[in-house]
């Protein structure tokens, strides 16, 4: 009998894996999209696809004006510098400039014709409403988490006033200026009615916790998120952790809800660049550590933005069952990087992880970010049920099914469900 080899294997298995990756719904837990009642913050459309801020950054690598003269022109004027630059000058072989044309491709656009205005006249016939459906359903997105904050003015208004949700819309309750800029959100909260004063006092601690108790409840929020500077410490006298630990920690764990923080961001580097200017760096995970190890009846997700944090982050999630990681944040949203991190949760963690998030700022990068996450993902897994396959253990189709479905939200929905008290 000939020896079934890992090579054999892998082409028996890689045809369905394929097809249940494409075919299996994924709910993506980190995006910052909008419920349609919240009208022109969810972005949609040509220019907002080329003026997103990764291809700003890229965009300005070629640029020869004032970073202010960019700002001052029209969206439309902005998309069409951005265009020339990045698609028509050169060849637009980045990864955020091949999403781009993906998405177009796949929306049935002819791209080869590289003619901006006839792409915004496809994207005028549509309504905002049947055009989420129609990108939903070929994300094959089940349902995108919000990124919801207290603190923005444009969205703070519609949440007070109340809407009906729309059910594929989940919420995030993100609390970055809570935690990071403390001396200027205290006076906010008191102009919203909680006594707080800016010492962190038993009452104002008390009161922080009822604004997010408030405010977990308005959005029914699914989870409390927090970007992190590399220099994050826990823990630490400072307001940020002096206010996870007081008030952040005990709501999540009252209230069942995993805390993700999401550290390595160092925010404004280039601050001309405005939301494209944020940079990165290596964070020392020691704190989170100190977190998962201090509180083991909360649940804490994480991803980090640094490429070198990723081992020693799936080593704490192999010691702490109260930490859940997930996706490849960002400047890590790149194939190379996103076959390696996958690969290496998967070998360190098997199918509790999850591996990607799709960040998608513009609701039409929901197609590109899940079609090239999908190919990195069928193509890690097909190798390790390959190997698999080698030993004896064919996988069986259901058994396939079943692990993508943890994989695309399936596992983090169970996390969530976890009772550690
Ligand atoms: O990826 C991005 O779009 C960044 O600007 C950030 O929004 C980041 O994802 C974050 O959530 O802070
Ligand atoms: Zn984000």
């Amino acid at each position: 009998m000939t020896p079934i080899t890992a090579e054999h294997a892998r082409e028996q298995v890689a045809a369905v894996v394929e097809e249940i990756v494409a075919s299996t719904p994924v709910s993506d837990i980190h995006t910052h999209l909008y419920d349609p009642a919240f009208g022109e913050l969810l972005l949609w459309g040509v220019d907002e696809l080329l003026t997103y801020h990764y291809l700003v950054a890229e965009a300005f690598r070629y640029f020869d004006m004032p970073f202010e003269k960019f700002w001052a022109m029209p969206k439309s004027r902005q998309a069409e510098l951005i265009w020339n630059a990045l698609f028509i000058q050169n060849s637009p072989i980045s990864e955020s400039c091949r999403g781009v044309l993906t998405t177009l491709n796949a929306l049935g656009i002819e791209v080869r014709k590289r003619d901006l205005n006839a792409i915004r006249n496809w994207f005028s016939e549509w309504t905002a409403e049947d055009y989420i459906t129609r990108c939903l359903e070929l994300a094959n997105v089940s349902t995108v988490c919000m990124t919801n904050s207290p603190f923005d003015d444009l969205e703070r208004p519609v949440w007070e006033r109340g809407f009906k949700r729309d059910q594929r819309f989940t919420a995030a309750l993100r609390i970055d200026p809570l935690l990071l800029a403390w001396e200027a959100s205290a006076p906010q909260l008191a102009k919203w009615g909680y006594a707080v004063t800016p010492d962190l006092n038993a009452k104002t601690v008390s009161e922080v916790r009822r604004f997010l108790e408030d405010w977990t409840k308005r959005m029914n929020a699914r989870f409390l998120m927090v970007s992190l500077p590399p220099d994050f410490r826990f823990p630490a006298q400072d307001d940020c952790a002096q206010l996870i630990e007081k008030a952040v920690v005990p709501h999540c764990r009252d209230f069942g809800l995993p805390f993700a923080l999401m550290p390595g961001v160092v925010r404004q580097v280039n601050p001309g660049l405005r939301l494209a200017g944020d940079g990165i760096g290596l964070t020392d995970l020691t704190a989170l550590k100190n977190l998962c190890a201090a509180f083991p009846d909360t649940k804490f997700a994480a991803t980090v933005l640094a490429r070198e944090n990723q081992h020693e982050l799936c080593v704490l999630a192999r010691k702490f069952r109260n930490l859940h990681i997930f996706g490849c944040w960002w400047f890590l949203n790149n194939p190379s990087l996103i076959d390696e991190i996958t690969r290496m949760r998967i070998e360190m963690l098997g199918l509790s992880v999850t591996p990607q998030h799709s960040d998608a700022r513009v609701l039409d990068q929901v197609i590109y970010k899940w079609q090239h996450s999908r190919r990195v993902i069928a193509s890690v897994l097909t190798e390790k049920y390959g190997d698999l396959a080698a030993t004896g253990w064919t996988p069986t189709r259901g058994e396939i099914e079943r692990d993508v479905k943890k994989l695309f939200g399936g596992s983090f929905d169970e996390f969530c469900a976890l009772n550690l008290r």
